[in-house]
């Protein structure tokens, strides 16, 4: 089952939706195949259904499961960086690690060991959280896989905050212990999306000293998406990238399923079009975080992430594609 993308069948890819209608069957992620049925993946889709870093509302928990019913009308090809990702990669779903939701060292050990395990099977990661404490164990197996990394960061909050209640790792701290870790490339880390009262003056001037630059969600607005994309390029440049979205960068009118929501945010548009202009960077891994299914509305933001994570496989496809197998070549998957 090695290199299988180099075999001439080609990936598996999604359940026919011609053959089998998108919402019959199991749910993996876009109907790919289980990452156990085929072996090994280009891009493991990696669930991490844990929440108990929240500081608000719970229920980040049941994400993958939303994310993944909502991403069963994604389609095979993306017009928009012209692209069939699950033809030129295989990509599959690896399941959700499971978590101790009683214990977060022991969580986030877990998730640092299925992240570990992947990556040394040559998986690039696309994590579908789970709440954004998640984020610094990912960051540590970049580190050990890449060495220190950029770093765009996608949310309403800086998430560089010290503690809470005397917590060193919740939703509110990963990238200060990232940071403090060594596992950040300082001179290539933004905030994008950022807006909402914060406790003081002093946590831009804590979060600057980091490193970080910071695009607001009213620089997106005033500057615009492509000033934005050549900001966030030349910052990033061609360094190891890691791609870390908490929906909540996203207004609540696009995104309300999510536990700290923050008025004035971008639009699911102005989000995915940033992503598409990060085109050609150096994408190594990436997560979406902070779904939270029992405040969401009609899917609104189960759907808002399941498309944000086509958009970064998306990315994967556009920049580490084998040789291009042709479309007949893509096996469907079985499962129905
Ligand atoms: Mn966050």
């Amino acid at each position: 089952m090695n290199d299988q993308h180099h075999t001439p069948e080609g990936p598996v890819g999604p359940v026919d939706a011609s053959r089998v209608p998108r919402f019959a069957g199991i749910a993996t992620f876009a109907r790919l195949p289980r990452l156990e049925d085929v072996g090994r993946a280009d891009v493991a889709v990696m669930g991490v259904p844990f929440d108990g870093g929240v500081s608000y509302r719970p229920g980040a928990r049941f994400a993958p499961a939303a994310v993944r019913e909502a991403s069963r009308l994604l389609r095979p090809y993306h017009p928009g960086l012209d692209v069939s990702p699950f033809a030129s990669l295989q990509v599959a779903d690896a399941g959700d690690v499971a978590c101790n939701p009683f214990d977060i060292p022991e969580a986030l050990e877990a998730v640092q060991a299925s992240a570990g395990t992947l990556l040394d099977a040559g998986s690039k990661i696309v994590t579908v959280g789970g709440d954004h404490t998640i984020a610094l164990p990912l960051l540590r197996e970049m580190h050990r896989k890449h060495g220190p990394v950029a770093l765009l960061h996608f949310d309403a909050h800086l998430d560089t905050w010290d503690t809470y209640f005397g917590a060193d790792y919740t939703h509110g701290t990963p990238f200060r212990r990232a940071f403090e870790e060594g596992l950040l490339d300082t001179e290539a880390l933004s905030h994008v999306g950022i807006r909402g009262p914060l406790y003081s003056k002093q946590d831009l001037t804590d979060d600057a000293r980091m490193g970080f630059g910071i695009v607001t969600s009213m620089d997106v607005m005033n500057q615009g998406v492509p000033a934005v994309v050549q900001a966030l390029r030349e910052r990033v440049g061609d360094r190891p990238l890691y791609i870390s979205i908490d929906i909540d960068c996203l207004d609540p009118a696009h995104a309300p399923g999510t536990g700290t929501p923050e008025a004035g945010g971008m639009t699911s548009r102005e989000l995915l079009a940033i992503l598409r202009g990060l085109d050609g960077c150096n994408l190594i891994s990436a997560d979406v975080v902070e779904v939270a299914p029992a405040y969401d509305h009609a899917d609104i933001t189960a759907v808002a992430a399941s498309h944000v994570a086509y958009e970064l496989i998306s990315l994967m496809a556009r920049q580490g594609a084998p040789e291009p197998v042709p479309a007949g070549a893509v096996r469907q998957g079985a499962h129905g």
